[in-house]
């Protein structure tokens, strides 16, 4: 390590006076102005990571669904996951450090997590749509540089891409290609086949209406969509050539709001989406003949998913264990329906993409969504083998489900829940099924629900209402609290959300902030 040289760069990147930050839910989130110094030392810290693994290491240079002017960085470890939690805790440690206390922290670092200095580091970067990412991706490179580390820098890339390119670099290209041409080629093969399959069914190509939030999504979706054109066409709003980033659409805003993005032209009873800013969320909706909103979120997709899954597992006749995973935040109609129904098991786990990951590992098919639409399908190495080998030694229907099961696992992105991966795996499904929007909405009716921020936290007033569930917790990527409340009536959630809010209002002394589209 050479201390005089990061010493030097480190005073280019000076760290605000006074300034704390914490690596949160999905990594440092705030206003872009405030993040050089934390690019450069994740650029720093991503080299220690990547020597200490051996590996490759991702860093993404986004703050997701959050306003244009914020920005944000996390790390991706080497199997496309999200950072492990003890070096979460140094690279809180690592940004909040004074300039003089640098050098201690990186040794501090590398002692305790034995890190060989003289090891080799790779890093691979990538950037959403946002004004600052560029320069702050820059920052990034510097502090990966000065440490000796080599990199590639993607560019413009989704969150989801990011995160499979590092999948690929460490698992010797068995994933796939390393490329985004290698990301395009193999999604597009596995849809086109699965379309290739529903049209022997006689069920037709179709077409989707996408809210790209004024996002990287757009860009890559244009990129892509004449790879996989046979099987649906999409067609692109808020494509970021108008709009502003997240401004009053994405799947953030939609699924908050429960209303249509604006900038977007729907006839009734059409399908739509949304993906949010760096594109690893996506949730459906439509307006019915009356004009009324219905929203498909993460909650719907798992149910649609992991329904088709275990439909075909049950035609081969494989007795693989297959598993949902969801958050506080999954509306109780969707656990009762996989469990009673369904009998698919379900797992909660607490907010945040790498706990559920983590949980569904445990299976040898193991579907996670958050209601917000973040998710993926995960299978087994064993799992995967298995499938492979009775999509060749089976005959007939079963070989026919065998065949469709294993290119629904090339579709899935396995590193991150990715919007676009996710959407042709919704749109292969909805096809195969020969459904329409509707039917898929049909298949059970979600609880009324209402989610608040206030400013302050705690207390619940429950029992007044019937089938209720309300909590309560501080966000991991925005300066508020969440109130989460449903019932068996809107108006009966929407009482028990403000309740909630005020008991929160009176032990705080805070101020309750109403959700006001666009604030
Ligand atoms: C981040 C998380 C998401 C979680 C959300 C909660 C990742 C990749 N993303 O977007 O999983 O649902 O934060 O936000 O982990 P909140 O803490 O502001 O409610
Ligand atoms: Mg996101």
């Amino acid at each position: 390590m050479d201390i005089d040289t990061i010493t030097k760069h480190s005073a280019l990147h000076a760290k605000p006076n006074g300034l704390i930050l914490q690596y949160g839910t999905a990594g440092f989130r705030t206003k872009a102005e405030h993040l050089d110094h934390v690019m450069f030392r994740m650029g720093l810290l991503a080299v220690l990571r990547s020597k200490q693994t051996k590996s490759t290491i991702g860093v993404m240079v986004t703050a997701s669904h959050n306003p244009e002017e914020d920005n944000g960085v996390k790390l991706v470890d080497p199997l496309g996951e999200m950072l492990a939690p003890s070096w979460e805790e140094h690279a809180t440690c690592l940004v909040n450090a004074e300039e003089q206390d640098m050098q201690s922290v990186l040794v501090n670092i590398s002692e305790k997590e034995g890190v060989n200095l003289q090891q080799d580091a790779f890093i691979v970067i990538g950037r959403d749509t946002r004004p600052s990412s560029e320069k702050l991706s820059q920052s990034v490179i510097d502090g990966v540089t000065v440490l000796g580390g080599q990199f590639h820098d993607y560019g413009l890339l989704t969150t989801p891409q990011l995160h499979y390119m590092v999948y690929c670099r460490n698992t010797g290209g068995q994933y796939g290609k390393a490329t985004i041409e290698g990301y395009y080629q193999k999604l597009s093969k596995a849809f086109v086949e699965l379309s290739k399959q529903a049209s022997c069914s006689g069920n037709e190509y179709r077409s989707l209406k996408v809210d790209c939030a004024n996002g990287i999504g757009a860009l890559k979706l244009r990129e892509m969509e004449h790879y996989f054109s046979q099987g649906l066409s999409v067609q692109l709003f808020n494509d970021g050539t108008k709009g502003k980033l997240n401004h009053l659409c994405g799947a953030d805003f939609v699924k908050s709001y429960q209303t249509s993005p604006q900038g977007m032209e729907m006839e009734s009873n059409e399908r739509c989406c949304s993906f949010d800013g760096d594109a690893d969320r996506i949730v459906y909706f439509y307006h019915d003949a009356d004009g009324h909103f219905h929203l498909i979120d993460g909650d719907k997709i798992a149910t649609l998913i992991s329904s088709f899954l275990k439909e075909l597992l049950l035609e081969i006749g494989e007795s693989l264990n297959i598993g949902v995973v969801q958050t506080a935040y999954a509306n109780g109609s969707s656990t009762r329906y996989l469990e009673e129904i369904m009998k698919i098991p379900v797992y909660c786990t607490k907010t945040g993409v790498k706990h559920l990951h983590h949980k569904a590992q445990d299976f040898d098919i193991g579907v996670y969504f958050e209601a917000n639409g973040h998710g993926t399908v995960l299978f087994s190495k064993a799992a995967e083998m298995k499938i492979k080998q009775l999509a060749n030694d089976l005959e007939d229907k079963k070989m026919k489900a065998a065949k469709l099961l294993e290119n629904i696992i090339d579709l899935f992105n396995q590193a991150a829940g990715d919007a676009i991966s996710d959407m042709l795996v919704i749109e292969a499904i909805l096809t195969l099924k020969g459904w329409t929007v509707q039917q898929w909405d049909a298949i059970y009716t979600d609880l009324p629900n209402r989610q608040l921020k206030v400013k302050e936290a705690i207390n619940n007033l429950v029992k007044k209402y019937r089938l209720s569930r309300a909590f309560v917790r501080p966000s991991g990527t925005e300066d508020v609290v969440r109130v989460y409340a449903e019932a068996d009536s809107q108006e009966s959630a929407d009482n028990l959300a403000h309740e909630v809010s005020l008991a929160v209002y009176q032990l705080a002394g805070g101020v309750g902030e109403k959700p006001q589209p666009g604030s």
